[in-house]
Formats: structure tokens, C-alpha cells, sequence
């Protein structure tokens, strides 16, 4: 007696997508070389489908590597400044101002026709805010004295750009992704709660800045383990309507991590979550920005065709479902070659083999990855907003 196959069995049998079957087919079949068209710059398969493509850039990575900051001029249409931006780097004291690196970034975006993202405006967590601002004194008008250090702050920095950036990570990671809930700060302490808090960050930033786009940014991702991340960051977003705090969109941060080689069941047991949590923010009325793509080859063996494959695929993956959304516009890797990736100094793999988060290897050699971002944006559908 035949087998009866609904609908979904039958398209998942036509795209040859078998269960636990390795993706690797389907891939190669949207990739026509395994550089991804080298010839076509990312920006430019991006801009067919009316996206941005971009990455993060750092002080170091464009004054000392020429051909690396060459790389990024030549494929890029949007830059963010990988720290420079940052409280830790823009205020060595509480009264003085250390514009100098991320003028040079800007200038350079700027004098090579590369719009430049503001990352960011309010990294909410102590472990990332300077020194001298967790041991602050706030004196006897503790709120008061918040206040005035967080407005003055957010004031500077976007006046003095005006509409040279036209979008900023306004809060940075304000969620605890152990149980999501809101992390605590000298800060918000002082002016009694983080969401008073981060609601301040963004109407002053509206304020001073209202041609801007005003971004969440968080790296709540796909991977299981995330639900308390996506929860928590739901609710933050849920009350930022419900008080009327100016936020356009949810900056996904996209810092992904492998699990073994993806399967086609291994995909779609993300994927289900992944779209709720994407449905729920949509819904909102939130805009999507992709703002910091990698990939830790977490599981896969050292082995580097495997493991550059088993990268790439799970790139592919994700990018096709969350780029199926039309309220995503621009898609920004954090950091474009493995030699300026965060990710090896930060988690070495167990093996010691070095890292392979990025879309070109450390000789600047296009790796799969590349050609599956070009594929993903080459077949996202056509912006029209
Ligand atoms: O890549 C950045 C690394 O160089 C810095 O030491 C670190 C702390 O400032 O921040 C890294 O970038 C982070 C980004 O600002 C926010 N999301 C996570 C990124 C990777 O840690």
C-alpha cells in the first residue's frame, strides 16, 4: 500500500531536501562557483535586490592593512566602526571626548562612498561601559546627574555628525540572555530602572538625531538555547511600543554558531522558532538590519573544505529565511576576512585550528561563505519599500 504524502512531504522531496540529508546539494545548485561570482561585488548583487550589504570596520584593521581596507571599499556599501563608536573608546573621562579614530573611519567610509552606521550610542551592561562610569559618584541628585551624563552624551555624539550617520545602534545588548531579563547599570540604577533608561537613550537620540534610523541591536540568534534571549528581547521591544519609546528597528546581530554539519531536519527544527520570534517583531512593526553576521565553526571537523562547507551552508540557511522577510534592508558581516574576526581571540576552537568566521580567508582568498551570501542576496526577493 503507497505511502499518502501531503503537501509539505512532496515539496520537500521535490527541492530533494530529505530529512537528515546533508544540504550540500541544494547549495551548490543556487552556486554557480565557489567563490560566489568574485566578479560581482557583494554590494552590487545587494543593491539589485535593493539591500545594503556591508561590514564592521576597526581603527587597526584600516590604517594598517591596506589591502584588507581595499577589500572592503571594493565590496562593501556600508560600514560600521567595529569599537570605535563605543563609550570605552570615545570618553577616557567623564568630561572629554576622543573623536579622533571614528572620524577617521567616517571620513574614510565617506571619501570612498560608504555609508557609515553609529554602533553605539548605549552598550548597556557595566562590563562594557568605561571604568570611570561604573564607579561614578552621582552625588545628591543622583537622577538628576544620569540624566544629564547620558543626554550630554548621546547629544555630543549626534550632533556632531548630523546626517552623516542616517542610523545608530542606539542600546546595545540591554538583555540577559540567561533568563531575559534587563542587565543594571550605575546608570540606570541612578536614574531608577533601565527602562527609564533606555527609553531616555532614545528619545534624546530622536531628539538630536530625527532623520535617523534608531536601532535595538542584540544577538539573541536561532541556535537552541536562545528562547530565554528571544523572549526577553520580545518583551523589551513589546514595552517600547507600549510606551511610545521612538525605536525603528531590531538589529540582529547574527553571531552564528554551527552544530556538526547542517541537515536539512537540523535547519528546519531552527527555523520554526526562528520565523515566530521574526513574525513577533515584524508584527510590531519593527524594521530588521542584519548588523554583525559570522559564523563559529563550532562541531565541524578541522578538516577545511568540511568545515569552510559546513559554514557556508548554514549561512545559507539562515540568510534565506531571514531575508525572506522584506522589513530586512541591509545585511552587515562583522568583519569581512578571517583576519580581522573578534572570534578567534575571544573562543578558539577546542582543536586550536584557527577560525573561519568570515567570508575570506586570512590570504583575502574568497571562501564558501562568500558565495553563499552572494547567493542568498542574489535570490532574496526584491525590496520594494
Ligand atoms: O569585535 C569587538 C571586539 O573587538 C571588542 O573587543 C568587543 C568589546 O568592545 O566588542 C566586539 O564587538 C561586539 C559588538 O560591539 C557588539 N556585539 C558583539 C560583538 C562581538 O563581541
Amino acid at each position: 500500500m503507497p505511502t499518502m504524502l501531503n503537501r509539505r512531504d512532496l515539496i520537500v522531496s521535490a527541492a530533494g531536501l530529505i530529512a537528515s540529508a546533508p544540504l550540500a546539494p541544494a547549495l551548490a545548485a543556487a552556486m554557480p562557483d565557489a567563490a560566489g561570482t568574485e566578479a560581482a561585488a557583494l554590494k552590487d548583487v545587494a543593491a539589485r535586490r535593493r539591500l545594503r550589504f556591508g561590514t564592521a570596520l576597526s581603527f587597526g584593521a584600516l590604517t594598517r592593512d591596506p589591502a584588507y581596507a581595499a577589500l572592503v571599499a571594493r565590496q562593501c556599501g556600508l560600514l560600521v566602526a567595529e569599537n570605535e563608536m563605543k563609550w570605552q573608546w570615545l570618553r577616557p573621562t567623564p568630561t572629554t571626548f576622543a573623536f579622533d579614530r571614528f572620524d577617521a573611519i567616517l571620513g574614510w567610509g565617506e571619501a570612498h562612498g560608504i555609508a557609515v552606521r553609529g554602533h553605539n550610542l548605549l552598550w548597556h551592561q557595566p562590563k562594557w561601559l568605561p571604568a570611570w562610569l561604573n564607579a561614578y559618584d552621582f552625588g545628591s541628585a543622583p537622577h538628576r546627574e544620569a540624566e544629564r551624563l547620558l543626554t550630554t552624551h548621546i547629544d555630543t555624539v549626534t550632533r556632531r555628525y548630523g546626517t552623516r550617520i542616517k542610523s545608530y545602534d542606539v542600546v546595545n545588548e540591554a538583555v540577559n540572555p540567561k533568563d531575559g531579563t534587563l542587565y543594571e547599570t550605575s546608570l540606570s540604577k541612578a536614574l531608577g530602572g533601565t527602562e527609564p533608561t533606555l527609553d531616555l537613550a532614545f528619545h534624546t537620540a530622536r531628539a538630536a538625531a530625527p532623520h535617523a534610523q534608531l536601532v535595538y541591536n542584540d544577538y539573541m540568534s536561532w541556535e537552541p538555547g536562545n528562547d530565554a534571549h528571544r523572549a526577553g528581547v520580545l518583551r523589551l521591544l513589546e514595552g517600547f511600543r507600549r510606551r511610545g519609546t521612538p525605536v525603528d528597528a531590531l538589529g540582529v546581530q547574527s553571531h552564528l554558531i554551527t552544530q556538526g554539519l547542517p541537515t536539512a531536519s537540523h535547519v528546519a527544527a531552527l527555523e520554526g522558532p526562528w520565523r515566530a520570534f521574526l513574525d513577533a517583531v515584524t508584527h510590531m512593526g519593527y524594521v530588521l538590519v542584519v548588523t554583525e553576521l559570522d559564523v563559529r565553526d563550532n562541531m565541524l571537523p578541522a578538516d577545511i573544505a568540511v568545515r569552510d562547507r559546513g559554514v557556508a551552508e548554514f549561512t545559507r540557511a539562515y540568510l534565506d529565511v531571514t531575508l525572506a522577510y522584506p522589513q530586512l534592508t541591509d545585511v552587515l558581516c562583522w568583519g569581512l576576512a578571517d583576519r580581522h574576526s573578534w572570534i578567534e581571540g575571544f573562543e578558539p576552537r577546542r582543536d586550536r585550528a584557527p577560525r573561519r568566521p568570515t567570508l575570506y580567508d586570512t590570504a583575502l582568498q574568497p571562501k564558501p561563505m562568500r558565495a553563499a551570501v552572494a547567493a542568498a542576496l542574489a535570490t532574496a526577493p526584491i525590496r520594494t519599500g
